[in-house]
């Protein structure tokens, strides 16, 4: 009987981490293109609509409030759509959590809660949440589905006008940056997915990485990114086809097909 053929494992990491060791992955909007959100700077992307300066500044909500929470009930109300749901790479980030020995850490750039879905639970959104609102006067974070306005009412201190969705605007500090850094700095294998290395500090990452650690760094994204010259190794391809792979071949060797 003929046997049946494998097809090569189209990724070849150039290193193998050893079983104990630290990986942190970052994330970006890459990762959730094939679950059907846009990216923010392709061609098609969210930055092509819409200027950010209008939607994703303090100021721009400050001065146009019902605009922004415009564009974030559009995006919050595509995320809770049936058709938008983890796709292969998140998929294989959560088994790498699952099964590798050592500690996995994701940061994610992303607000949706596609990760979270496949079933990693090791993560930290550095610009925040969909699911979640914050009140710009007493600082009360809640748990949020629906739309958002301007007559919405912060349930702690009872004001309306101050609710705003829990992200991180330009201009804005970034969340848990101290444990972000910690883990930085302690981490064998960086790995950056699906971002294009435009926003910091999260595109310092792989810098910070080489000057005070010793990791080895890894980019898997579409096309190089900006930062593509920081990184030991790169495979490029749509997340949901590289991600898996590179998975499989850093797994022990009886799951690598
Ligand atoms: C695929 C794929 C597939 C597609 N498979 N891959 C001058 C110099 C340096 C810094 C600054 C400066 N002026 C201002 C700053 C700071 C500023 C900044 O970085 N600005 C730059 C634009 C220059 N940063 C900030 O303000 C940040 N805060 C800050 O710096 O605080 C002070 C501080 C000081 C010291 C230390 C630490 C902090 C806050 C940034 C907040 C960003 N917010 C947003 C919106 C979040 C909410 C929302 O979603 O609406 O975050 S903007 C947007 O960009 C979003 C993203 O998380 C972020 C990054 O985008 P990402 O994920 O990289 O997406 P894309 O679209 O850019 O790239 C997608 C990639 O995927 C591409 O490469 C594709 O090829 C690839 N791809 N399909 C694999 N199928």
């Amino acid at each position: 009987m003929p046997q049946a053929s494998v097809a090569p494992n189209p990724v070849q990491p150039q290193a193998i981490p050893s079983a104990s060791a630290r990986i942190v992955i970052l994330t970006g909007a890459g990762i959730s293109q094939e679950s059907g959100l846009e990216t923010f700077r392709d061609p098609d992307g969210i930055w092509a609509k819409v200027r950010l300066e209008d939607v994703a500044t303090p100021e721009a909500f400050a001065r146009d409030p019902d605009r922004v929470h415009a564009f974030y009930n559009m995006r919050r109300a595509r995320h809770r759509t049936s058709t938008v749901a983890p796709n292969a790479a998140h998929a294989a980030l959560a088994r790498l959590e699952r099964e590798w020995p050592g500690d996995v850490l994701i940061i994610t750039q992303n607000v949706d809660s596609l990760h979270e879905r496949a079933g990693s639970t090791k993560l930290i959104h550095m610009h925040g949440v969909h699911s979640k609102a914050r009140c710009n006067g007493c600082g009360h974070i809640v748990a949020w589905e629906g739309d958002m306005s301007t007559a919405t009412v912060c349930e702690s201190c009872s004001q309306a006008g101050g609710m705003r969705p829990h992200v991180v605007w330009f201009g804005e500090m970034p969340l848990d940056l101290d444990r972000i850094q910690e883990a930085l700095v302690a981490c064998d294998l960086f790995i950056s997915i699906g971002t294009s290395g435009n926003v910091y500090p999260a595109a310092g990452f792989v810098g910070l990485v080489r000057k005070l650690g010793v990791a080895h760094t890894v980019e898997i994204n579409l096309e190089p990114s900006r930062g593509a010259t920081m990184f030991a190794e790169a495979h490029y391809g749509p997340a949901s086809v590289t991600v898996p792979a590179y998975v499989a071949a850093i797994l022990p060797a009886r799951d690598n097909g």
